[in-house]
């Protein structure tokens, strides 16, 4: 088995030491690739490379031509779609209509962040008589970006594409677990013509590549979506070189279901909330809020769903697939056991596949219900296919319970009422709130991140932009 390369300064090289770590399928359990494993050396070389691509034909392009050199690489990914879709549920385990939606998505990202790059602008502020007051925009310079396995393909489209956009050069680091389509899109970007070290792709552990990467002294921003744990750990390193942050970490986001709500639309969209990618989605509902009046119809209605659920291969494109990793997989049943110890009702399970392989990394999708909603259920991210159900009363309640976690991501409103909707969306500690639709019509256009323990900063939209660049301020006297 040759392993997959790091790609550094435009070539693809192996770890110094020769360095190697597995790729497991989670389908199967069966390793079937391998990767490089990177050490400090690897991560220097990179970040140098990105430094001295700045230097070059990269830091002089003209705005437009950046945009047009983007426009090449999504029109590339968008004619690789369905190869990058089938890398990408091979290697995450996710079912393949996820998958090609994911690469859909990664041509989309690159489309929309080519056509901002020639929109970038400054202001011309008041000043003083005598004196022109402008601002700058400009890039940081080298962005690394340690991102996870749940999303590769869409992560490195809202983040390395809006960096590029930005005219920065990106250290990237993809997880262990999920870097194939990583490296894909790594020889895509160079058949568009990226110049070498603009993009420059490690692949290893967390705590050796990513920490080496997030300590670095020359690098100038860093973006990471992740754990709030890990994202601690990078704030502590890049904190001793003064490097600015963007933080996604994950979230325990709700649905409130008042009792006007359109039941026929909202009770689908429950479910796929919590089903997208088996549960491992930083905004993934994994919390349903239901007015006491409609509880039980709703929750009969969801229980009998969930007993319809399977789980299966990715390439079988069942309800979910395998989650990513026996450890994931460990930590998820880790969450049902202390559920059961705990009696908290459970109102449904799904099934796994007949035809899934024993090893593969299968979890049951379950249901439960009312959950306290001070138990580990309901405040901490389980990350997998487990969805918790709430009893309220009034709006009041239900506001106090969906804002009662330690995260604030993305919350969901299902309600006809104008009023409600507005006056609770605003209530809402969290950084997103749908109405009426879960996700949906939630495209590349809109700003998405956290509050409280979910992170700051925000991806996606040209608000990312300015997380990737500085303002400069400069004043010229005139007169
Ligand atoms: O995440 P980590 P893990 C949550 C989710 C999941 C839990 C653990 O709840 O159950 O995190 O998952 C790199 N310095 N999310 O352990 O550790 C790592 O190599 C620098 C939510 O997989 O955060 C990978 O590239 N980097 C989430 C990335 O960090 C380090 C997505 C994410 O790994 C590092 C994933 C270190 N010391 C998990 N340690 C979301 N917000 O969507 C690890 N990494």
């Amino acid at each position: 088995m040759s392993a997959f390369k790091h790609l550094i300064g435009g070539s693809w090289q192996a770890s110094a030491d020769g360095r190697t770590l597995p790729v497991f399928d989670p389908a199967t359990g069966e390793t079937y690739a391998e990767i490089a494993a990177a050490g400090p050396g690897e991560v220097d070389a990179a970040v140098a490379a990105a430094r001295a691509a700045l230097d070059g034909p990269w830091g002089r392009m003209a705005p437009v031509d950046r945009g047009r050199m983007l426009m090449k690489l999504s029109t590339l990914l968008d004619a690789h779609r369905e190869e990058l879709a089938q890398i990408e549920s091979r290697d995450t385990g996710k079912p393949i209509t996820q998958a090609r939606s994911d690469a859909a998505f990664v041509a989309r990202y690159f489309e929309f962040y080519a056509g901002c790059c020639d929109k970038i602008h400054g202001e011309t502020l008041p000043a003083q008589p005598g004196f022109l007051a402008l601002t700058l925009r400009e890039p940081h310079g080298v962005t690394a970006h340690i991102i996870p396995w749940n999303y590769p393909l869409q992560m490195i489209g809202r983040t390395i594409g809006a960096a590029l956009a930005m005219g920065n050069a990106c250290v990237l680091k993809p997880a262990e677990e999920a870097c194939l389509s990583a490296l894909r899109f790594g020889e895509l970007a160079l058949e568009a013509g990226l110049s070498p070290g603009v993009l420059n792709i490690i692949t290893g552990t967390g705590a050796e590549a990513g920490a080496a990467l997030s300590a670095h002294p020359d690098i100038d921003h860093l973006s990471f979506t992740g754990s709030p744990q890990t994202g601690a750990a990078i704030q502590a390193a890049t904190g001793k070189n003064n490097v600015g942050c963007t933080m996604e970490l994950g979230g325990k986001s709700a649905q409130v279901v008042f009792a006007d709500a359109d039941l026929d639309l909202a009770l689908p969209t429950l479910v796929g909330a919590i089903l997208q990618n088996g549960g491992q989605t930083c905004s993934a509902g994994s919390r349903v809020l239901i007015e006491r009046s409609i509880f039980d119809k709703v929750s009969a209605l969801l229980a009998q769903r969930f007993k319809t659920l399977v789980a299966g291969p990715g390439a079988t494109d069942r309800d979910l697939g395998p989650l990513i990793s026996l450890r994931q997989k460990g930590r998820v049943e880790r969450f049902l056991d202390i559920a059961k110890a705990d009696g908290i009702p459970l109102l449904g399970q799904g099934a796994i596949a007949e035809d899934a392989p024993g090893d593969g990394y299968y979890v049951r999708p379950t249901l439960y219900g009312p959950v306290p909603p001070d138990h580990t259920l309901a405040q901490d991210e389980v990350f997998g296919p487990v969805l918790c159900l709430f009893a309220f009363d009034s709006e009041e309640e239900a506001i106090r319970i969906a804002n009662g976690t330690e995260y604030g991501l993305v919350a969901g409103l299902w309600t006809r009422d104008g009023a409600r909707q507005l006056r609770v969306a605003k209530k809402l500690k969290c950084g997103q709130v749908f109405v009426n639709g879960y996700g949906a019509g939630g495209g590349v256009e809109l700003p998405f991140g956290g509050v409280k323990k979910s992170g700051y900063g925000r991806e996606k939209g040209f608000e990312a932009l300015y997380g990737f660049s500085s303002l400069k301020t400069i004043l010229i006297r005139h007169d």
